[in-house]
């Protein structure tokens, strides 16, 4: 049988899952947010990353629900998180180009927030550069709208684009999430180096959050700290977690 034939099965069956990527401050190890993660728990293949169905999502048209669904149930964990004593973070939701182009889009995250009560600070919106490319007029004010709701908004794989710096200057972002192609080799490369420090102090000064993705060694989280960058997200501190792992290992730490 086919992905795409499946996929409709994913939903309907409940096989959909999110798994959770603390977001981290060096300097006092606190936990600063979350980046929420689609997995398929598929019953022959087990466990399925993003990239083997995310984009057949894409292709069928599926990603509208697979988003929606994926939206509620991050504010709605989120949500029960804190209701239990939790810690008052952000989680970070990945959305799709279609889900981007939707009309709908911010209905959808009105109701994915008033369902479950959760304040719309503690939600983020993750969006990359290439999904702004053909229309920034309209990224612009999609943007604009949610920003007016509270929420954040995260330009994830900052750097990789045509025009990161065009992105930044037009549109009513609040944090910006570094590359990882930038750190793979920063504690070698001079020219890296130079980057995400420059980066860092650009951002500051348009006050925009940075944040570093794919810290794998001690010795890159080392590097990227004297870059003055004060929140990270990779494996050197953790993969993405199953729920329960998540809760007991950075949420309600024993
Ligand atoms: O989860 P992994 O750790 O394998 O994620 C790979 C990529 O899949 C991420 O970079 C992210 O862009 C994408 N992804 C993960 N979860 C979601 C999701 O809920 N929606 C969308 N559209 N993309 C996601
Ligand atoms: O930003 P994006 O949504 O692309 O990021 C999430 C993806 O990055 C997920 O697939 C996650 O598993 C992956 N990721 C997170 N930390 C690291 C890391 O330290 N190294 C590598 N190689 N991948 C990472
Ligand atoms: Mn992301
Ligand atoms: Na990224």
């Amino acid at each position: 049988i086919r992905i795409e034939n499946e996929l409709p099965g994913a939903l309907a069956n409940d096989q959909l899952e999110l798994f959770y990527q603390p977001q981290i401050r060096p300097e006092d190890g606190l936990l600063v947010g979350v980046e929420a993660l689609v997995r398929w728990r598929h019953p022959k293949n087990g466990l399925m990353l993003p990239k083997q169905f995310i984009p057949v999502a894409e292709e069928t048209g599926l990603i509208g629900e697979i988003g929606t669904w994926v939206l509620k149930e991050a504010c709605s964990r989120m949500e029960a998180w804190q209701s239990a004593g939790g810690p008052k973070i952000p989680i970070s939701v990945n959305l799709s180009f279609r889900q981007f182009r939707d009309s709908r889009l911010v209905t959808f995250i009105k109701n994915a927030l008033d369902s479950c009560g959760l304040s719309p600070q503690y939600l983020n919106l993750e969006i990359t550069e290439s999904m702004m490319a053909d229309d920034m007029e309209h990224s612009r004010n999609v943007l604009g709208e949610i920003r007016n709701l509270g929420i954040g908004i995260s330009l994830d794989d900052f750097g990789t684009g045509y025009s990161s710096l065009s992105y930044l200057r037009n549109l009513p972002i609040n944090r910006l999430k570094i590359d990882r192609s930038f750190i793979s080799d920063i504690e070698k490369n001079k020219r890296d180096q130079a980057i995400v420090a420059a980066i860092v102090t650009m951002a500051e000064n348009l006050w925009i959050e940075v944040i570093a993705e794919g810290i794998e060694t001690k010795e890159q989280l080392a590097t990227v700290e004297n870059c003055r960058c004060r929140a990270i997200q990779g494996y050197y501190y953790s993969r993405p977690l199953s729920e329960a792992e998540f809760k007991r290992k950075y949420l309600f730490p024993s």
